[in-house]
């Protein structure tokens, strides 16, 4: 009798198979939810996260876009380096801009002197000795370049390394030397090909990168025509830049297309979801 009561307590060999059974089948329902809703997160943040990239990338190129030609002498093209992709593929362009440091004289410089008075001197703060600026006069030629030593802010004075050469009438621009900014797609890993600015990565996982060129033929002031590759750069006065934004990822069984824009190719399709991002930017330093 003690040995069918304990009997009584215990389990049969059955009744542990069919209770692990059971376990089984449910920790793999749960598992399958698991990782249906572990799938539409990673794709929900992948898309969320292409999106911010993209709309991200274009607002910080257009902001420096708007700049091209800042701090340039009159007669050079704020755009430069111009390619139209061949074959559909993914333009680049440069633009030439001081987005640093700059003021104007508040009064006459005199030749051989070796600093200026200008309006606003804090914008010089973070600029180190030996930095190479431009002096442009009121109407934007060059008067010459010289070389940043020092600012004092109780005069509001910037000190230069080398005494003027001419006299420098009130009004003139000073700033730092304008640089070369190029904008292009890098697609050297073509799993990750990225938008390159002066070979940097300005964004991730974008595409393509095309461009139109809206140029004032007549010189009227107004926009007479779009162009793909401009007649001629000296008339831009306005860019429309578009950007392909890309997926990080392929989803396996998925299939996607996207018609190109502008003259860009089309994409897919393929498991990778794409997302274009168009902005018009017009130039606010055009040429006099
Ligand atoms: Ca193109």
């Amino acid at each position: 009798m003690k040995k069918r009561t304990r009997r009584e307590k215990g389990f049969t060999l059955v009744e542990i198979l069919v209770a692990l059974t059971i376990l089984g089948l449910a920790l793999a329902a749960i598992s399958i939810t698991f990782q249906s809703q572990s799938k539409s997160f990673s794709i929900q943040e992948q898309v969320s996260s292409m999106q911010i990239g993209g709309a991200l990338a274009l607002s910080r190129i257009a902001q420096e876009v708007r700049m091209a030609g800042y701090g340039v002498p009159a007669g050079t093209s704020p755009i430069t380096g111009i390619s139209d992709g061949a074959g559909g593929g993914p333009d680049s362009f440069t633009i030439v801009a001081n987005l640093q440091a700059s003021t104007f004289l508040s009064s006459d410089a005199a030749a051989n002197a070796n600093s200026v008075p200008v309006e606003d001197v804090t914008q010089f703060s973070n600029v180190s000795a030996g930095t190479e600026l431009t002096i442009l006069d009121p109407l934007r030629n060059l008067i010459e370049t010289n070389s940043f030593a020092s600012y004092d802010a109780g005069t509001s004075r910037i000190t230069l390394q080398n005494n003027l050469s001419a006299q420098v009438p009130e009004g003139s621009y000073i700033g730092v030397s304008p640089e070369n900014i190029t904008y292009s797609i890098d697609s050297s890993d073509p799993n990750h090909p990225f938008l390159s600015r002066n070979g940097d990565v300005m964004a991730a996982d974008i595409e393509d990168l095309q461009v139109a060129y809206g140029e004032d033929d007549n010189l009227d002031g107004l926009v007479d025509a779009w162009r793909n590759v401009p007649n001629n750069p000296g008339n831009i006065l306005a860019v429309r830049i578009s950007i392909v934004a890309r997926s990080r990822y392929p989803e396996q069984g998925a299939s996607y297309s996207l018609n190109g824009v502008e003259n860009g190719r089309n994409f897919g399709p393929d498991g990778y979801r794409r997302r274009v991002y168009t902005t018009t930017v017009k130039l606010r330093n055009l040429l006099l």
